[in-house]
């Protein structure tokens, strides 16, 4: 029986991509984002390759959360991967700068509606006996760069929260990984400068980035291995990255 995939920020960059790959793969697919009409838009294209459910729905929001993971046809009920990918980062301040909208966006998005999201599939997973979680972190996750410090701080509770479901769930057979991928070229700095796309571009100039589909090829990888073997936390760079700050740019 094909496994089942639940992928969260599948209407762009690193979502979507997975969402095309684990297609070919024939993963069946529960894609969920804001953004309906994209949703419905890559239904068609990857219907041709499996069967794709799609679930509209805010991550900060725990109603929607719950009425949407409860709502899947009976097809779709067992999610066997979990991939908490959804989330952005909202403005580049200083802290003393900053503004507390953007603050609450981002750890509400990148932490707490991972968490709701979780929460929701966790469960079956460990009733089951069998599931695989992967958290889409960053290495920003892993460091912190000048201005970044929420968006930093974030994606250091994503580590955390990857650490924590692996720890508590060891025992239960169900797998948890992270993923931290540095610079990949996606809408994530168009909606850090709200829309600013000239500044948003600016961020990869000179230097050759992650494309969403680098990310989504190891992704596919990493939830192909036997069952036996987890790739417990992953940190992805471009070439020309070595570290937050220090991206050789010519
Ligand atoms: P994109 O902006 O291209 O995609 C973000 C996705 O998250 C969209 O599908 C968006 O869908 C979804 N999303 C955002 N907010 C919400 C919300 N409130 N409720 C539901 N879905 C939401 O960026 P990326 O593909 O780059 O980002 C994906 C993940 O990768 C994020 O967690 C990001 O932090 C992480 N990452 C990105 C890196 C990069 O350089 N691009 C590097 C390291 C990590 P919609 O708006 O339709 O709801
Ligand atoms: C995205 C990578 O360096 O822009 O998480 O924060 S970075």
């Amino acid at each position: 029986m094909n496994k089942t995939a639940l992928i969260t920020g599948a209407t762009s960059g690193i979502g979507k991509a997975t969402a095309i790959e684990l297609a070919k793969e024939n993963f069946n697919l529960i894609l969920c984002g804001r953004r309906k009409s994209r949703l419905e838009d890559l239904k068609t294209q990857l219907s041709k390759f499996t069967s794709v459910h799609i679930l509209s729905f805010d991550v900060r929001n725990k109603n929607e959360v719950q009425d949407a993971i409860t709502s899947l046809p009976e097809k779709f009920q067992q999610i066997d991967i979990l991939i908490n990918n959804a989330g952005n980062a909202h403005g580049l301040d200083a802290i003393q700068n900053g503004n507390i909208d953007d603050w609450d966006a981002m750890i509400d998005i990148n932490v707490k509606g991972l968490l709701y999201v979780s929460k929701q599939i966790i469960p079956q997973m460990v009733k089951r006996g069998n599931g695989h979680i992967i958290n889409i972190g960053s290495t920003a996750g892993k460091e912190v760069y000048p201005n970044g410090n929420v968006y930093c701080a974030s994606k250091h509770a994503v580590d955390a929260i990857n650490q924590g479901m692996r720890i508590d769930l060891n025992g239960t057979g169900v797998k948890v990984g992270g993923i931290n991928p540095g610079l990949v070229e996606t809408e994530f700095s168009e909606v850090r400068f709200k829309g600013d796309s000239q500044k948003a571009a600016k961020v990869y100039q000179g230097f050759e980035p992650l494309k969403p589909e680098d990310i989504a090829d190891i992704i596919r990888f990493v939830i192909t291995r036997p069952y036996h073997v987890n790739i417990a936390d992953l940190m992805v760079m471009c070439t020309a990255q070595a570290s937050s700050t220090i991206v050789d740019k010519k």
